[in-house]
């Protein structure tokens, strides 16, 4: 069990990579295997929470426990691995980290002010840890004394979360973590009988706080497990699923992606027959597909970070930290292959969202003010993709979106549509009365002219009008191939 605590980050990223975290569906593998615990169905969910999730675009994500304390520090020494993997460092006892829930006072904690910013920054949801690998839970459960309700700050966190977030109508997801460090049942692997005996016992603990955490927070719309790419987890195919089924049972339209359930033969993401089991794909985290047939006409989310891999709080970031242009160029880019795209936030031990992070959320927001349009309810339009960015198309209106990243020096941006669909009129999404002239060269092909004095600096957005509405069930990649 103590191995996965001798791995350094690296190491780790290693056994992520070769457990294959985030690997994609294989259509030419398609077999007719038999299986008691594989996906549930094929195809997308078409159900109206499902729909709510796709149409989300945009979405945040919440890292907060006690690693929040030492932020990527302890003992003057400087830890290079993400923040809230410090527990795992050797320059950090394990004794010294967990008395850290005895100095957890976050005293600028503000639910409603994160939730408002939330909002201003144009997130649809919300993803927040209730408990992280260290297993320390950020509700008052009942079924361990690591939580919040035995912190100097003793308030339920999730709850004041839950309800700050509900209030601005942005949807709730729980983080959870399988693997916890806490609990004396918890094994990577299981070997000996005593290891079973007291998986058992952690698999009890597991279901009661999962029951718990969607009794007390009804509001919840679904579930982002982390995790599970244990050997001991992965046997575990029979117990998963009827959790799974319990867990929807409790809230109708729970939403769980695919990094919870591993299949009859420990397959995880994708079943024995390359299927997948969940909602949608939750294999993209810090990376996104280049490509709609990397997709395979799954739903997915990507969730990433603003530093290069830093979830929880740490207070000396290093390396490159985005701009909000190439935050917001990786939303857009999500939307255009039918993603959503979930930016992650790390407060500090007070409670308090970094300046970095405010600034960002302030500015993607602001661009969102302008260009959501282009985002919410938006998805893949069938047109060869161009250089100068990405098109988006509403799924409800049929409008569609030209989201401009490379501005071209010839000021000439073309556009291939699909046959018998032309180009009729395109102008700027926060300028529609500047009609922008169009040519067309040959057939499908059109060549868009913008050239003015002062190039935007900023992203920003052509609206197209076309003589008729391409039907989108003609698009090959909104289901899977069967
Ligand atoms: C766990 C393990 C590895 C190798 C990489 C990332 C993670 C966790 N998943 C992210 C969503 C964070 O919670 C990170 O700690």
């Amino acid at each position: 069990m103590k191995i996965l605590y001798h791995l350094t980050q690296i190491q780790l990223l290693i056994v992520f990579f070769v457990l294959g975290v985030g690997y994609g569906q294989s259509d030419e593998k398609r077999t007719n295997i038999t299986l008691k615990y594989g996906a549930e169905r094929i195809g997308k969910r078409t159900d109206q929470p499902m729909q709510d999730w796709r149409n989300y675009g945009l979405g945040q994500f919440i890292h907060w426990g006690v690693y929040a304390i030492p932020g990527g520090h302890w003992d003057g020494k400087y830890y290079a691995g993400a923040a809230e993997w410090i527990r795992s460092w050797k320059g950090m006892p394990n004794e010294a980290y967990d008395n850290l829930y005895k100095e957890f006072n976050p005293k600028k904690f503000n639910a409603n002010a994160w939730a408002k910013q939330a909002k201003e920054l144009g997130a649809k949801y919300v993803i927040i840890t209730t408990k992280h690998h260290d297993g320390f839970c950020l509700w008052p459960s009942e079924y361990t004394d690591y939580t919040i309700a035995n912190t100097p700050y003793k308030k339920d966190i999730i709850g004041a979360l839950v309800e700050a977030y509900d209030k601005q109508g942005i949807d709730v997801y729980l983080y959870f973590s399988i693997i916890d460090w806490n609990h004396f049942g918890y094994k990577s692997k299981l070997v000996t009988d005593k290891d079973r005996t007291d998986y058992e016992v952690f698999k009890e603990f597991t279901r009661n706080q999962l029951i718990e955490l969607l009794t007390r927070y009804p509001e919840t719309k679904g579930l982002w497990f982390d995790g599970t790419w244990d050997a001991a987890w992965k046997a575990q195919a029979s117990y998963v699923y009827d959790l799974d089924k319990e867990l929807r049972e409790m809230i109708p339209g729970l939403i769980i992606g695919s990094r919870f359930r591993p299949d009859d033969y420990g397959n995880r993401h994708f079943d024995a027959n390359g299927n997948m089991m969940g909602d949608y794909e939750q294999g993209w985290e810090r990376k996104m597909p280049n490509t709609i047939e990397e997709v395979h006409g799954n739903d997915w989310d990507c969730v990433m970070t603003i530093p290069e891999n830093q979830w929880g709080y740490h207070s000396d970031w290093r390396g490159h930290v985005k701009t909000s242009n190439e935050l917001i160029e990786m939303l857009v880019k999500a939307v255009a292959l039918d993603g959503n795209f979930v930016l992650n936030f790390g407060p500090d031990g007070l409670g308090t969202i970094r300046k970095e992070e405010t600034k960002l959320a302030k500015q993607v927001g602001e661009w969102m003010k302008v260009n959501s349009t282009a985002i919410y309810n938006c998805g893949y339009l069938d047109w060869e993709k161009q250089d100068w960015g990405y098109f988006t198309t509403n799924r409800i209106t049929q409008e569609k979106y030209m989201v401009v990243f490379n501005q071209p020096i010839s000021g000439v941006y073309t556009v291939k549509t699909k046959k018998g669909v032309s180009v009729e009129k395109v102008y700027l999404l926060d300028n529609p009365g500047l009609e922008l002239s169009i040519e067309k060269t040959y057939n499908n092909e059109f060549l868009i002219q913008y050239n003015p004095e002062n190039h935007p600096e900023e992203p920003f957005v052509m609206v197209i009008e076309t003589n008729k509405d391409q039907n989108n069930s003609d698009n090959q990649y909104l289901q899977p191939k069967i």
